[in-house]
């Protein structure tokens, strides 16, 4: 019961790449940096584990950013050529490489550092990829002419990703989708499909995260705009409640969602988002509890999963160690009450 689980990523070790930054570009190369990736994937697993968080992951540390460091080895992408976007509908421009031709996968991406993760715990798993709606966000399309297009030829390759991290012992995919709290009438119409063909075939438990973003400045500063209350999950929950997709991961900690719309997923089992990952101060025990019990009001106790409210990779490391371990007991407190 109230099983924890994290978004996925945590920060780099100082010695793997430089910290407290998103895109950090890593100290190591060649053989000592696949080296340090799986050190550093090994520090974590320690580390969650001793928090007392129940569902592990590598900490997103085979990658530099959850959505590049997966198509970095996918062909079909110019990474030379780069096209400004207005990523999230305008919230930052940054300079993203180009789709050309058709997307493919040459080979396995993240299916031998699965199992490697697999092989050092015995905790269940989470792997993480990003969904295709938000590839096609942080992308640019010089190819397919169509969104929803691109997105399901994603949507394939990562079908075929997906397929090789069950086979490594993967229990839980989660596809990253941070996209459909900005694009909310393409969610039903291509979003979820797309989703739906990127699990085609998988019998391990599937996953979606749907977040207001890391604790950047750009986002922070859109969240200003968003007023008091931020109802995107109003518009998105119907169709995800009603996809074929397992879990739901979302955000709630010290945020403006208000959370009756956790009624909306009553047929799926919640990550509720129990640390925040905007600021530096770590929520004490009570406080987390405060945010599953709150939260159990609209989802019963055994669909929910305390989570954090999305990925912690720009925080400082102490930090983020102190929020495992807040989350995980947080949980603990709640679970002796029931
Ligand atoms: N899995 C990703 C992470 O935890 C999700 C990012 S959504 C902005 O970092």
């Amino acid at each position: 019961m109230l099983e924890t689980a994290i978004a996925g990523s945590l920060p780099k070790p100082a010695w793997l790449a430089e910290p407290e930054k998103l895109w950090a570009p890593w100290r190591l190369s060649g053989a000592d940096l696949e080296q340090g990736k799986r050190d550093a994937a090994l520090v974590w697993l320690k580390e969650q584990e001793d928090a007392g968080i129940d569902i592990v992951g590598d900490g997103e540390q085979f990658r530099t950013h959850f959505v590049h460091g997966f198509l970095e080895r996918i062909a079909g992408i110019d990474w030379n050529l780069k096209t400004p976007m207005g990523i999230r509908n305008n919230r930052y421009t940054v300079e993203v490489p180009t789709v050309t031709e058709a997307v493919r996968r040459t080979g396995p991406v993240h299916g031998p550092e699965a199992a490697f993760v697999r092989g050092h715990t015995r905790h269940a798993v989470k792997w993480t990829l990003p969904g295709p709606m938000t590839i096609c966000d942080t992308i640019a399309d010089g190819h397919y002419g169509r969104r929803a297009d691109m997105a399901m030829a994603f949507a394939e390759v990562l079908n075929e990703e997906a397929r090789e991290l069950q086979a490594a012992g993967v229990d839980v995919i989660q596809f990253d989708e941070p996209a459909f709290n900005v694009f909310m009438d393409e969610v039903a119409e291509w979003g979820v499909p797309a989703l739906h063909k990127a699990i085609e075939g998988l019998t391990c438990k599937t996953a979606v995260h749907i977040c207001y973003g890391y604790g950047i400045e750009a986002n922070i500063r859109w969240k200003e705009t968003l007023g008091g209350e931020w109802r995107q999950y109003e518009a998105i929950f119907p169709a995800l409640n009603a996809s074929r997709i397992d879990q739901v991961s979302l955000e709630c900690a010290r945020s403006h969602v208000p959370l009756e719309l956790l009624g909306l997923l009553k047929d799926k089992q919640v990550m509720v988002g129990a640390v925040d990952v905007a600021g530096q101060d770590i929520e004490s025990a009570e406080e987390v509890a405060g945010t599953i019990r709150a939260a159990l009001k609209h989802v019963d106790a055994d669909r929910l999963l305390p989570c954090s409210n999305c990925g912690m990779a720009p925080l400082p490391r102490s930090v983020a160690e102190g929020k495992l371990r807040a989350l995980a007991a947080g949980a603990a407190l709640v679970r002796d009450g029931l």
